[in-house]
């Protein structure tokens, strides 16, 4: 295994300068930067055909808990956290101490080390507010704010500042012995919609790339080396719409998907048909680009089909083999409002099974693959 591990991360600099963004100055290897040492793990990951099982806000709340230390409602269902968790920005853009959920900054910087250590990983969304009159994601009549970001000066230098802090956090995520710890980022995901400021009906092709490459440049200027850039559109019918906005193969690192499932039994069929065409676009899109794929977004609210995790779940992945798959967050508030297990819910048994298959991984698995 040892030898495995230094081939993979000698190879690293190889394998991200062959149309990869990963950022990278060198290929000297003695500055393997961690963005370029995490893709050579879901390199590794991905060959191996394995699919790591993700949760947003894992550790930080649960279905009736918030707050406390040590706890994780995936952990207590199955033994172990997940591979990968997900985090919102949305609230750094502003200087706020915490995110649109209540989690701060802080805590969510100390959970991100903790996962590391325990080999695990961390991705994260931003639901960033618009930097025209600091409204949420969700008010999106104003088709005209990613126009502004691009051409406004005053818009460009709030949009500036605002992806400033947002750089400032990934540079302050750390390790005790003080490298940077590699994370997944996902800005401007579900472009295909029409629910945020940066959709399909509120901005053009050429601007959403646009801001892609705003969005990368003021990274690059703060010297943020450890972020991975995952490219995610909700639903789309074809590989064509899904590559319509793409900003090109030097901004992006993962070619993810964000795909729901809505109305129980239902809704199923029409949920796996929706996959098989998006997951199944980032799939082909991420081989032809040497990229790599990965179910960026999924769940079933409530998870009202009992048996939701091996029946519907797990032959979609089995199918596509993405290197992760993360459901969004168990919120406290919301009693209906959850997308993974708890320990007591009618698909508890149901989701001990997907964690004993052998094709998904939690944090203990993925610490294996170095
Ligand atoms: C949405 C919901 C909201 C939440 C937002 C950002 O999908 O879960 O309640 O505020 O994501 O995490």
């Amino acid at each position: 295994m040892k030898q495995i591990i230094i081939a993979l991360v000698a190879f690293a600099p190889a394998m991200v300068s062959c149309g990869s963004s990963a950022s990278s100055s060198t290929s000297d290897a003695d500055t393997i930067t961690a963005a370029q040492t995490m893709r050579a793990r879901l390199d590794s990951i991905a060959a191996a055909g394995k699919v790591m099982f993700g949760h947003d806000d894992d550790p930080v709340y649960g279905h009736s808990w918030v707050g406390d230390r040590g706890r994780s409602d995936v952990l207590e269902v199955a033994g172990d956290y997940p591979a990968i968790m997900n985090w919102d920005l949305g609230g750094i853009e502003k200087g706020d101490a915490a995110n649109l959920d209540s989690v701060s900054f802080e805590r969510m910087r100390e959970e991100v080390i903790a996962q590391d250590a325990r080999g695990g990983m961390n991705a994260f969304s931003w639901h960033s507010v618009n930097p025209v009159d600091g409204r949420d994601s969700w008010a999106c009549e104003d088709t005209t704010i990613v126009s502004r970001i691009i051409a406004d000066p005053q818009v460009a230098a709030a949009f500036d500042q605002q992806v400033r802090r947002v750089a400032a956090f990934f540079k302050s995520l750390t390790r005790p012995d003080g490298t940077r710890i590699g994370v997944v980022f996902r800005p401007w995901h579900e472009h295909t919609g029409a629910w945020f400021w940066w959709g399909s009906r509120q901005c053009s092709v050429d601007d959403y790339r646009k801001l892609w490459a705003k969005t990368r440049r003021i990274m690059d200027e703060e010297g943020v080396d450890n972020i991975l850039w995952a490219y995610s559109p909700d639903r789309v019918v074809s590989d064509e719409e899904y590559m319509e906005r793409y900003p090109g193969n030097e901004f992006v690192d993962i070619m993810g998907a964000d795909v729901y499932a809505y109305g129980a039994e239902k809704g199923i069929e029409s949920y796996r048909n929706a996959v098989d065409a998006t997951l199944g676009a980032a799939t082909r899109m991420a081989a032809e680009n040497g990229k790599i794929a990965a179910f960026s977004e999924t769940g079933l609210e409530g998870v009202t089909v009992p048996t939701w995790w091996i029946d519907v779940l797990l032959p979609v992945i089995e199918k596509w083999r993405p290197v992760y798959v993360i459901t969004w967050r168990n919120a406290h508030d919301k009693p209906g409002h959850f997308f993974g297990p708890y320990p007591g819910h009618d698909s508890a048994d149901n989701f001990k099974a997907f964690y004993a298959d052998s094709t998904t991984l939690f944090a203990k698995d993925v610490a294996r693959f170095k």
